[in-house]
């Protein structure tokens, strides 16, 4: 049965103000939806993160639940457009990077495999600021993406649970947002938010009081921490996401018939980074306050409880001064010193304790020792968190650590943002591929076919037109389609090295001075936000755009190279940049990205990766094989062993390397200074990768730069490299979200799917 859209805007579709026309569509998907119904079966995971980037909800659903065809067809016969109800529909920013790309790629695969799962967060207003460039800078504004209110994006469920902390509770309102899975049922994000909040209490820009907590709590995602109220703000933000999901659990398996000592065949918990760690005390007190054993508390929130980690940065490996516990939730920390006597009474090691000499509290040490399962998100990544990392915890609980190399969603990394690709994809081996993505294996029967490797050269130079296209009408960008693209677009941060694509494209510029010219003109695109409180990548953003104002001044350069540095890098911009990519700039210092999701989004839609040993890349370099991927740089075992022997100095390789030395000298240049550099920045920049260079840019700059010479040279031959993008795509199936969440059912949570379409 056809739905009308008619029948939810109340009249015709071409006298809807676009508002309408989205409530009207939206409204349409939340029926579809409910009549598909739910995931159910006895055992539920809930996945809690502090981030779910989901992204725009319209046109994914509408794939999902199979009506996208239907409806544009409905709004193109009014005269109405699709494309444009996506541009404007409003972007939820419940997230930063990668971690809560990877939460929403989950949910989607959960509700897809047909397993009963909730996503549990925050309804964050303003979520992650919207970034804004003035004067090579970026300055930070409020996304107020919620500003039609909450009902047109989620329904309030009207539960509501008390949260206590230290001299004051607060009262929550669920949330829910339907998550259509492709072809089958759906799940639910179910979002939690207080009735209290005020957005007048931002003063300027994103400062706020983050005193006033009943008005402030879920105002942003991540607030400003660089001062102790913003901190304790984050206890108070953490505490709250899981004491709500403690009680929701709680009730929901009470209700099917749990007697709580068998709360795991009812429950399973994934907790997402440390950030919602507080679950497992919150669980073990309520346990307790109904009669259970302390120790028998243990027992039972182990068996429900995963964690995974995804990150070997100590900076995202929270620590909480006991006094900050103390202040936000006392009623917790009884609990956690009792865990801690717990640990102490079993192990000595001083780096398992949970609490230590100077009154932090490990929050990755709670998870560790409380939960069953401990999982990294690449291979490389869990074998250093058990060999290096948490080899301590590893010696204690060798059974629990485990793999669970990330994935993406084919429904939006490929289907949806790729629409072009897909219908090759779709018209050579058919479209199985969206829900099984090893199928995709099949497209390697033609790599020797020129036709088809002309094929996919035409779909990358549709995509490269279309964001071309974009980029002027919306953002008054020129580039050059035929130029190559070459594209980083990920966090800015300093391991991930956007510093060192930035000297290369100086010295590119630095050798067209001396007259050597690259072959074909290079446009290298940033996408990138840097945390407001984070000084040196902010500085990183400021020579990055410098520098493109001085490539656009000189005439002769500018016809050959382009740095474009994107503002507000968003999941929307994504999706519209990834499809138009050649190169996929995968370069952080080998051992320090856990896993990356760029990476594999960037390789399903036929980029080449350039990258490190780092991560997922070293997977991807495995499945595609040497002639298909740029790698380069140092092994993660010379980095740890560098980091061990703290013998690295950076200024030896500037005195050795000319090259180096020429780029490195630029950024604090006259060409810089007269195109609105700003000395102090540019200055605490250069000083800070000649004095410390933490993340050893220097080590691998030479091997970048011939690999990238490699590179560009290769891809010349448009058929050889038509090959490679061939090769890439083939081999992504892997990288399904599908396979990652299957297999975490299959070792950790052990949920029956729901096989009753
Ligand atoms: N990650 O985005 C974040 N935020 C953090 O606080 C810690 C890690 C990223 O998680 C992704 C998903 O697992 C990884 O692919 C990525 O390497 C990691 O930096």
């Amino acid at each position: 049965m056809t739905r009308l859209i008619t029948d939810y805007t109340g009249k015709p579709l071409n006298e809807c103000t676009e508002l309408e026309l989205f409530n009207g569509v939206l409204n349409l998907v939340n029926d579809a939806e409910k009549e598909k119904g739910y995931n159910t079966g006895k055992k539920k995971l809930y996945y809690i993160s502090a981030e779910f980037l989901i992204g725009k909800l319209l046109s994914n659903n509408l794939i999902n639940l199979g009506l996208y065809q239907d409806v544009k067809k409905q709004l193109e016969d009014a005269g109405r457009s699709l494309a444009d109800l996506e541009e404007f529909e409003y972007e939820p920013s419940l997230g930063n990077g990668g971690l809560g790309r990877l939460a929403a790629c989950f949910v989607d695969s959960l509700a897809t495999l047909g397993l009963p799962a909730d996503g549990v967060g925050l309804a964050y207003h303003c979520g992650l600021f919207k970034q804004n460039f003035e004067n090579n800078k970026q300055s930070e504004t409020p996304d107020r993406w919620l500003q039609w209110g909450h009902e047109s994006w989620m329904r309030s469920t009207g539960k509501h649970y008390t949260v206590d902390f230290g001299g004051f509770s607060l009262t929550s309102t669920m949330y829910e947002i339907g998550v259509t899975g492709y072809g089958s049922k759906c799940g639910k994000l179910r979002l939690f938010d207080v009735d209290t909040l005020d957005e007048r209490v931002i003063r300027d820009q994103i400062s706020f009081d983050k005193k006033q907590i009943a008005k402030n709590l879920t105002l942003f995602l991540y607030p400003d921490d660089s001062d102790e109220d913003g901190r304790i703000l984050r206890v108070y933000q953490e505490y709250f996401m899981v004491a709500n999901a403690a009680q929701l659990i709680l009730e929901e398996a009470q209700a099917k018939g749990s007697n709580l000592h068998d709360l795991a065949d009812y429950a399973a918990i994934q907790i997402n980074d440390t950030h919602p760690t507080m679950v497992i005390p919150e669980l073990i007190r309520r346990l307790t306050q109904k009669g259970i054993s302390f120790e028998e508390s243990i027992e039972i929130v182990r068996a429900v409880c995963g964690y995974t980690n995804h990150t070997i940065l100590a900076e995202a490996l929270e620590t909480w001064p006991r006094a900050y516990l103390q202040k936000a939730v006392p009623q917790l920390l009884p609990v956690i010193e009792k865990l801690q006597a717990y640990v102490a009474e079993r192990y000595q090691e001083p780096f398992v304790q949970i609490i230590d000499g100077n009154d932090n509290v490990h929050m990755a040490n709670i998870d560790i020792h409380f939960s069953h399962s401990v999982n990294g998100v690449a291979k490389l990544h869990t074998e250093i968190l058990k060999n290096t990392e948490l080899a301590p915890f590893y010696q204690i609980y060798p059974e629990k650590f485990n793999n669970k190399t990330n994935g993406i969603t084919f429904r939006r990394w490929g289907v949806m943002c790729d629409p072009a690709l897909t219908s090759l994809i779709n018209e050579t081996i058919g479209n199985d591929w969206i829900r099984h993505a090893d199928d995709l294996k099949k497209l390697e029967d033609k790599k020797d076919d020129p036709d088809f490797l002309q094929k996919i050269l035409a779909v990358k130079q549709e995509n490269k037109q279309n964001f071309t296209d974009y980029l002027k009408n919306y953002r008054g960008i020129e580039v050059d389609p035929s130029s190559v693209f070459d594209v980083q677009s990920k966090r800015l941060h300093e391991y991930k090295r956007q510093q060192l694509n930035l000297l290369w494209a100086i010295s590119v510029y630095n050798d067209m001075v001396e007259g050597k010219f690259p072959t074909r003109p290079i446009t290298v695109f940033f996408g990138a936000k840097a945390a407001p409180a984070y000084i040196i990548a902010k500085d990183i953003i400021h020579a990055i755009l410098t520098f493109s104002k001085v490539l656009d001044a000189d005439p002769d350069a500018s016809k050959w190279l382009k740095v474009v540095m994107l503002e507000n890098y968003n999941v929307s911009l994504a999706e519209k940049l990834i499809p138009a990519a050649d190169i996929s700039e995968q370069i952080s210092l080998a051992s320090k990205e856990a896993s990356g999701t760029g990476n594999m989004k960037f390789m399903l839609n036929g980029a080449v990766t350039l990258g490190t040993m780092d991560g997922a890349n070293v997977e991807i370099a495995d499945l595609v094989g040497p002639d298909n991927i740029y790698t380069f740089g140092q092994s993660s075992d010379e980095v740890i062993a560098h980091y061990k022997k703290a013998d690295y100095v950076s200024r030896e390789y500037y005195e050795r390397d000319p090259k180096l030395r020429k780029a490195v000298d630029f950024l604090t240049g006259d060409l810089m200074m007269q195109n609105g550099g700003d000395p102090e920045n540019l200055g605490r920049l250069s000083h800070e990768l000649l004095s410390k260079d933490w993340f050893m840019t220097f080590p691998d700059f030479e091997d970048y730069c011939e690999t990238k010479a490699r590179m560009l040279a290769d891809y010349e031959d448009r058929e050889s490299w038509s090959r490679k993008m061939l090769m890439n795509t083939a081999n992504a199936g892997f990288f399904s979200s599908d396979r990652t969440i299957a297999q975490y059912n299959e070792d950790i949570w052990h949920l029956t799917p729901d096989t009753d379409k």
